[in-house]
């Protein structure tokens, strides 16, 4: 005879629910104790960033601001309601679908945390938890569920509604009881107190002063320097590592005449540099925002390369990053006395923040942050192009990633008044060094705007000039030439592979 009972959509949507819930919640208590990003919800997360264009993931955060990561978790915690909600409709006769699903899920999470480099095999108890926890829940509720039947084949009724609100409050309670223990033990080792412990970092050989007229903020460009906390800030970590000096280290290896490691206090106690450097991100589209200035203070990259001494044959610097990010730099580029990598350790004259790599990432004046500024750096492998291929490079974006020559347009920002009009902005040409920006309104000739003082070729300079026009609608446009003689190229091209090319142009009306 076919069994023909069934739960109601509610009950069964209900079961499906509070499976989703007690996985997630025993999945977090387990990451806490073997690896916070070993948490399903976070290993999902992490793996859609993963797996997201370099664009996206820069739009994201510069849209979003903090709130990006916040609105992928939403976006992933509705994903999952709604497969939830699937799970219940498929499973109001059988368990079986249900459980397949999770299964399916479950597995989804296991692949999730078993392609994170910065955890080991032991973190995959986390997501194994989270099935286990998800399958006996959803069995144990379909059984709670489904009508009784008597030995004369007469159904009874499903539990009452007082039992389903216990059975209910309890799992759901359980479930969070479970994540917020998962999210205590989890990140009760904060980096702040270990940045802090570091207190003040002295440079041995200080930066050049900067003069009074290394910008024009009066006239509406940017500050020379960019305040930390307004620097521009793009990675693919959906929690911010939290590295404590104490457990970091450096590890210099691969094609190395010897392998050398570095704790935070051998590279502390050495003399101290201090360069300003302009870092900018290959996805900042012509006139974008990703861009910013800052005075770095650390170690040439170049002395920690020949303690360990590079070998010939070697192409490629590889460098790995805490969270498993990687990147890839010529090791011509960081070996060359003229450019001046460095490892830094402090930023705008405190250890660096936490979201802008403490305690120690790269810095290399003149390449793009993705084939250059490893944050949260610990690993730095000498090898050949062959051999190791870094994060975005498999994802589309060139090998090479020289700064490409720009400029935008800051001022005027919107409507003015007819007659005289200050325009102003920054030009960019990291390691070549801006020569003259020239501006043009309304295809009229192109004339030079005033630069700002020259600090050295690897940061950004301030322009600005006057232009009268009259009432009505006008467009302005810019460009920038470097001190090899380039000027920049008015045909428009995207950022990948390796940079936008086109004038920054702006629209602006004048009563
Ligand atoms: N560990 C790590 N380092 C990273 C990245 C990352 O995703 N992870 N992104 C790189 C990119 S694409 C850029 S443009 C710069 C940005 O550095 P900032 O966030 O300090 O501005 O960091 C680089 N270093
Ligand atoms: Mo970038």
């Amino acid at each position: 005879m076919d069994d023909e009972r069934k739960l109601t959509y509610p009950q069964a949507a209900l079961t499906s629910l509070l499976a989703l819930v007690a996985a997630l919640g025993v999945g977090h208590l387990v990451a806490g104790f073997v690896g916070y990003t070993a948490s399903p919800f976070v290993a999902v997360a992490n793996f859609v960033i993963d797996h997201s264009p370099h664009a996206v993931v820069a739009w994201a955060e510069q849209t979003l601001q903090t709130w990006d990561k916040v609105v992928l978790k939403l976006g992933l915690a509705v994903v999952l309601v709604l497969f939830a909600l699937l799970t219940g409709w498929l499973s109001q006769r059988k368990p079986l679908p249900g459980q397949v699903l999770i299964g399916l899920l479950g597995a989804a999470g296991v692949a999730a945390v078993y392609v994170r480099t910065d955890l080991g095999q032991i973190a995959l108890l986390a997501p194994v938890a989270a099935v286990v926890a998800g399958l006996v829940v959803f069995t144990r509720l379909h059984l709670f569920f489904l009508p009784r039947v008597f030995f004369d084949d007469r159904e009874g009724d499903g539990p009452d509604r007082r039992k389903v609100l216990i059975t209910g409050v309890s799992v759901a309670a359980g479930a969070g009881v479970a994540a917020l223990t998962g999210q205590f033990v989890g990140t009760r080792k904060n980096a702040e107190d270990s940045r802090a412990a570091v207190g003040r970092l002295v440079a041995a050989r200080t930066a050049p002063p900067i003069p009074p007229d290394a910008d024009f903020a009066k006239f509406g460009t940017p500050p020379f320097f960019t305040p930390s906390r307004d620097f521009y800030r793009i990675d693919t970590a959906l929690v911010v590592p939290q590295v404590r000096t104490e457990d970091w280290s450096l590890r210099i290896h691969g094609m190395v005449d010897r392998e050398v490691t570095y704790s935070y206090d051998d590279l502390r106690s050495r003399p101290l540099i201090e360069r300003d450097v302009t870092l900018c991100c290959v996805s900042n589209e012509v006139g974008g925002p990703y861009i910013s200035n800052a005075r770095w203070l650390g170690i040439d990259l170049r002395d920690l390369l020949i303690e360990a001494g590079v070998k010939p044959g070697a192409e490629q610097m590889f460098a790995t990053s805490v969270d498993g990010w990687t990147c890839g730099t010529p090791v011509e580029a960081a070996l060359d006395p003229a450019r001046g990598a460095m490892l830094a350790l402090g930023m705008n004259g405190e250890p660096l923040p936490i979201e802008h790599g403490f305690p120690a990432r790269i810095v290399i004046p003149g390449l793009y942050g993705y084939v250059s500024a490893t944050k949260w750096v610990t690993e730095l492998e000498i090898t050949t192009w062959q051999e190791r291929e870094a994060y975005w490079l498999n994802r589309g974006w060139g090998r090479e990633g020289p700064v490409k020559t720009q400029s935008r347009i800051d001022a005027p920002g919107s409507a003015v008044n007819a007659g005289k009009v200050v325009v102003s902005g920054i030009a960019w040409a990291q390691h070549t060094g801006v020569a003259k920006v020239e501006i043009r309104v309304d295809q009229g000739p192109w004339q030079a705007a005033v630069l700002s003082a020259e600090t050295s070729k690897d940061t950004w300079r301030m322009w600005w000039t006057e232009v009268d026009v009259a009432p009505g609608q006008h467009q302005v446009a810019v460009r920038a030439t470097d001190q090899s003689g380039y000027t920049q190229t008015e045909e428009r091209v995207g950022t990948v592979p390796d940079g936008a090319t086109g004038l920054h142009t702006v629209s602006f009306g004048a009563r």
